[in-house]
């Protein structure tokens, strides 16, 4: 094995032959299905668009924090030295301090970086701010905004969820029935943050198909489940999941198939949501003939589905999607009420997970450790947001909000800092977005591309890549320790982020506490070290750090053992009581009841959204938009490399459409199209396909903005998607719920978000 070097990327390790010219990088050979994603990473297209040199835009070098907004994303950039640009982050971060305080600097700086326990982004950003004095921050995430606020009141941790997920063999061996909602895309499925190692879902279920288990897969689109398992597909409005699991539980009920036993000894609050499912609250009972008129799902399916997941060994599955949405609570709470109603959690290859295919690790048998963490130090700024009221922070500074049941209020926010994330690929109503980036004083971004949110910077900091540095890949429940060993020089003046803010740092007079006196391998050691301790705590012994850097990769497969969710509460709810209020499943919450919320009541229960095929605004705008994650990249990740161009029609996103609905409109397969709203307009390339529903788009994110009015030229779905939380309780993101009109575009101008930016001598 000489000679070869491993690294890792969130979508994959990769063998790495230092001595190999051109594309160096190959999938490791032990993984079963690696994915394409990332093979191309160093292709002339990639590196062409690498930020180089530390750069400014040209009013804010000429006026500093009084140059106005308004250029933004839109002027030229002057690119000057290291020296020159920490002595002005320096000083412009203690103006902002000592005149405004710590908490107008918005820190939050959500976003995937790259994979590497060290060299991760956020968590350096952190450390230094938090040395810095502190910084407002952001809670939560957009993948689970409204799972991670819902799910420890009701039942567990999102993280306990999905790393206790029941494991796979254990599907295979005593599932009969696997329903899922929103399917089990393995397009998805080729990620885990920190770097996901055997790719196993496709092998997964294959295995469980050859075993028996029958699929019923519930989703506005049939794709997003291995066509070769012979599923059936049953094609179901977007958005109104919850009203068909609710329809379940009332058959379930009405044909006494409830597991009465099970509910009164591991739930509380069934009754009182009985009494809303039979109509006993708002007088309409749930029953399959209303969620039919709903979800557009016949009634007859629904009655014998309920039937057949009452008399089997079901596993009922959910997409992450489904509760980025309006309401978006409410299916997670419905999957665990529907799961509780048959009493089988907890059993072998019974119960519910949400869910099986947005992570390679939900269903691993690889043993559960922490990995190598680095310290942030502490915040003793409490301002905060949940992450997706960005926009409305920015824009109204002191005005209120509530999370999980308090009042909040918004700080003022002069200052924005961001390393690792890319706020103009996640965030919703991108015109809005654009509005709120315009307001602070001073933006500061480290980037290593020019992003669409690096050119709406003030100041860019040049960041290496994970190929460029050495690391320690990890991602829980992947079984694998990855020495990421470095094997390319930096373009022009990158440097590590550590390595950005240790200089600022020093000039601020905190350099030695940033660094702990560490270098790049005093570091690594120091941290390995750490998690080796805790992984001999688990009986899991790790060669000591020289070791494992010389062997490149610790394959801790051999430590795999199959588990059951809830198994240990099922045997003894008493000694292993669940983590919420009552320590039981909370099918009612009291704890919840009690903010009486409007749009996130005590219960499971349908409310419908604002945006939906049922809603008024269905006849201005007769399209439900699904904005999922995209096959080729991760997120606006390497949407410039070779493999995600590929995928483009005309260099556009493209978007599904059904046969019928394209015919209706003139829009035949490869024509560009329009699609649109009151919040705006996007291009994309239209495909027919008759595995998407009536009535339902389908337009990947992640294509690079491109727009600098309210046209996005190249398809990006969140100049559509708007800009409200899923409920006054978890404010989750809530893209999913989103209306559009399509048409052919009669005016098609070229693409401009692969063009570096305009640079003034
Ligand atoms: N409409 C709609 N919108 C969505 C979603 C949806 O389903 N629909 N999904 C949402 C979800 S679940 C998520 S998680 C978000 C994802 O949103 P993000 O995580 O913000 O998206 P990424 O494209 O991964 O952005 C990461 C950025 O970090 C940069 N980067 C990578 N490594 C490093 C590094 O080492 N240092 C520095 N300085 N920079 C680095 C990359 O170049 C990239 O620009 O999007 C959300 N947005
Ligand atoms: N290749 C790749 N993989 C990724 C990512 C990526 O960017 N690229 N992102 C990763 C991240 S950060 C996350 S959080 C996860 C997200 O994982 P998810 O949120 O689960 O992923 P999505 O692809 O948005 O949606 C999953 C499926 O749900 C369907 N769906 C959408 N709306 C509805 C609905 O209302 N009802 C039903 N029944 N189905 C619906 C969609 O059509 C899609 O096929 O994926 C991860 N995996
Ligand atoms: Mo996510």
């Amino acid at each position: 094995m000489t000679g070869i070097r491993y690294n890792a990327a969130h979508w994959g390790v990769y063998e790495v032959d230092p001595e190999q010219p051109g594309s160096p990088l190959s999938p490791w050979r032990n993984d079963p299905s690696p994915t394409p994603i990332g093979l191309d990473q160093r292709s002339a297209g990639v590196m062409n668009l690498r930020v180089t040199k530390p750069a400014i835009r040209a009013s804010w070098r000429a006026a500093g924090h009084r140059a106005t907004g308004a250029g933004r994303g839109a002027e030229g950039f002057v690119e000057i030295g290291w020296d020159e640009a920490t002595d002005l982050i320096a000083a412009e971060l203690e103006r902002v301090r000592t005149a405004h305080g710590n908490q107008a600097i918005f820190g939050g700086s959500y976003g995937w970086a790259s994979a590497g326990r060290f060299h991760h982004a956020q968590s350096q950003l952190h450390r230094f701010l938090n040395l810095a004095g502190g910084y407002t921050r952001s809670v939560d995430s957009y993948s689970l905004g409204a799972g991670r606020a819902l799910m420890p009141e009701i039942v567990a941790s999102m993280d306990d969820l999905s790393a206790g997920a029941t494991s796979w063999d254990v599907i295979a061996h005593n599932t009969q029935l696997f329903v899922t909602f929103g399917g089990i895309p393995e397009k998805n499925a080729q990620v885990s943050p920190g770097g996901a190692g055997r790719h196993r879902v496709r092998g997964a279920l294959r295995q469980a198909a050859a075993a028996g288990v029958r699929f019923v897969n519930l989703s506005p689109v049939r794709d997003n489940l291995d066509d070769t398992l012979a599923a059936e597909w049953v094609s179901i409005r977007p958005n109104t999941d919850t009203a068909l699991m609710l329809a379940l539980v009332h058959e379930i009920d009405r044909a006494g198939l409830a597991d009465h036993a099970f509910l009164d000894r591991y739930c509380v609050g069934s009754d009182y949501f009985l009494t809303y499912v039979r109509g006993g609250i708002d007088g309409q009972p749930k029953t399959p003939a209303w969620a039919a008129s709903i979800t557009q799902v016949p009634e007859r399916r629904i009655v014998d589905l309920a039937h057949e997941i009452a008399t089997h060994r079901t596993m009922l599955n959910c997409a992450w999607s489904l509760q980025r949405a309006s309401h978006g609570e409410q299916p997670f709470w419905a999957i665990v009420a529907l799961a509780a109603m048959v009493g089988q959690i907890g059993l072998p290859g019974g119960g519910f997970a949400v869910g099986y295919g947005p992570m390679n690790a939900i269903g691993s048998a690889a043993p559960w450790l922490k990995g190598p963490t680095l310290d942030q130090g502490r915040n003793p700024v409490t301002a905060f947001i949940p992450v997706a009221r960005i926009a409305d922070m920015l824009l109204n500074p002191g005005a209120a909000f509530t999370y999980k049941g308090q009042g909040h209020t918004y700080p003022d926010i002069r200052l924005v800092w961001w390393a690792g994330g890319n706020p103009f690929h996640h965030h919703q109503d991108l015109n809005r977005l654009r509005q709120a980036f315009r307001r602070p004083e001073t933006i500061i971004v480290q980037e290593q591309y020019w992003t669409p949110m690096a050119r709406f910077a003030d100041i860019v900091l040049p960041a290496t890549t994970s190929l460029e540095r050495n690391d320690i890949g990890f991602a829980t429940r992947e079984g694998l320790y990855v020495a990421m060993r470095r094997m390319a020089d930096p373009p022009g003046e990158a440097l590590d982020d550590h390595a950005i803010l240790a200089r600022i740092a020093d000039r601020l007079g905190f350099g030695r506490a940033f660094t702990e006196g560490l270098d790049e391998t005093g570091w690594l050691r120091r941290l390995y070290g750490q998690s080796r301790s805790k992984a001999a705590e688990s009986g899991i012994p790790l060669p000591d750090f020289d070791d494992f850097w010389d062997q490149g990769l610790i394959d801790l497969s051999e430590f795999s053992s199959s588990q059951i969710a809830f198994s240990d509460f099922r045997a003894d709810p008493l000694s292993h009581p669940l983590s919420t209020p009552s320590g039981r499943i909370e099918i009612t919450s009291q704890r919840i009841l009690s903010y009486a919320l409007p749009d996130c009541p005590g219960h499971p229960a349908w409310m419908a959204p604002d945006e939906w095929l049922g809603a008024d605004l269905s006849h201005a705008f007769p399209f439900h938009l699904i904005s999922d994650q995209p096959a080729r990249r991760l997120h606006s990740q390497l949407d410039h490399a070779e493999l995600s161009r590929a995928g483009k029609i005309a260099g556009r996103e493209p978007v599904h459409i059904h046969p019928a609905d394209a015919t209706a409109r003139g829009i035949a397969d490869g024509d560009i199209v329009e699609l649109f709203n009151d919040r705006g307009r996007c291009l994309a390339g239209a495909v027919l396909s008759a595995h998407i529903m009536p009535g339902v788009l389908r337009l990947s994110t992640g294509a690079w903005a491109d727009g600098d009015g309210p046209l996005d030229r190249h398809g990006n779905p969140n100049v559509l998607t708007r800009d409200r939380g899923a409920s006054g309780f978890s404010q989750g993101c809530a893209a999913l719920s989103c209306l559009v009109g399509i048409r052919r575009a009669d005016h098609v101008p070229p693409v401009r978000a692969f063009d570096p930016p305009t640079f003034i001598a």
